[in-house]
């Protein structure tokens, strides 16, 4: 897929509170750190240093998800992993020893909207609030193609502004049923579905933008043609690519970024595994908390 990167974008990618420590904001930088969320898509804080249990509780406490704990099993403690780097409710990204993410790697770097397991999840719309926080704390020096290490995003209420009018037409009454990655369900594993229409709107703003899912998201009425499904959401993203610039936000350690899933997509970007070490936190939450 070819596109323009860019690394300053008008809307994502603002840094906000500088100089702050997450653990001690304000309610006022707390309603601040919201409230640009919603309206950028995703927001940028630096310089930060937290434990994974701090990285949780500040997710928790601020956006008021009381399922967070519940979203991960815990799993077994490794001792090849610091303790300081396990809580639960937060992933570990990377290539820590004793980690085995090669499977989530592998999607990772495929565009998508984050939802881990949300489908399963009674009452939760594909565009709910789902936030995710990423953190960097080692950050390889290059990816794959020499270019920084980064994370790429694309704003989908741009990519549905920058459509014609008839292509928004086109996809009006479309919806698509959501399924949470084949690849990470276990053997024998009955998938649930969730439909959803394609032109989603904002809960917050109101603003119209694309809930594409991933490609494995199939078009209502092509449950039976799979391969037709995957060329359509296919031909739709590439075209979405070709009218959007992509936002490349290159890792700094330190940097927490936050998206709103509801508005943004992204892709990771693989690097050399056996040259660098990566290590990043990640904490996905419904918000239920809007300021
Ligand atoms: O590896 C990355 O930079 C992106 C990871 C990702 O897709 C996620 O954390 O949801
Ligand atoms: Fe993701």
């Amino acid at each position: 897929m070819t596109y323009q990167t860019l690394t300053k974008h008008p809307r994502m990618g603002l840094e906000i509170l500088q100089n702050c420590n997450l653990l001690e904001l304000t309610a006022g930088q707390i309603t601040e750190l919201k409230t640009t969320l919603w309206e950028r898509g995703l927001i940028v804080i630096r310089n930060q240093k937290l434990t994974a249990s701090e990285l949780q509780e500040f997710a928790q406490k601020t956006f008021e998800d009381p399922t967070l704990e519940n979203r991960y099993q815990s799993k077994p403690i490794d001792p090849e992993i610091p303790l300081d780097l396990q809580s639960s409710g937060v992933a570990i990204l990377g290539n820590v020893k004793g980690l085995d993410r090669d499977i989530i790697d592998k999607y990772a770097w495929q565009w998508h909207h984050d939802k881990d397991h949300l489908p399963k999840t009674e009452g939760l719309e594909m565009n709910s609030l789902y936030v995710v926080m990423l953190y960097g704390i080692e950050v390889p020096e290059t990816a794959l193609d020499g270019q920084p290490h980064s994370t790429q995003f694309i704003d989908t209420i741009e990519a549905y502004n920058n459509l014609s009018v008839r292509e928004r037409q086109k996809l009006e009454n479309l919806s698509m049923y959501h399924l949470f990655p084949t690849i990470l369900a276990a053997e024998n594993e009955e998938i649930p579905r969730k439909l959803h229409p394609i032109v989603s709107t904002h809960k917050v703003t109101g603003k119209k933008g694309l809930y594409l899912g991933s490609d494995t998201s199939i078009l209502m009425g092509m449950e039976n043609k799979l391969a037709e499904a995957k060329q359509f959401w296919h031909e739709l993203f590439q075209k979405i690519l070709e009218v959007t610039p992509v936002y490349s936000h290159v890792w700094h350690p330190g940097d927490i970024i936050f998206w709103d899933n509801s508005q943004i997509m992204h892709a990771g970007v693989p690097y050399d595994n056996t040259k660098y070490r990566r290590i990043a936190l990640r904490a996905g939450v419904v918000a239920n908390s809007i300021l």
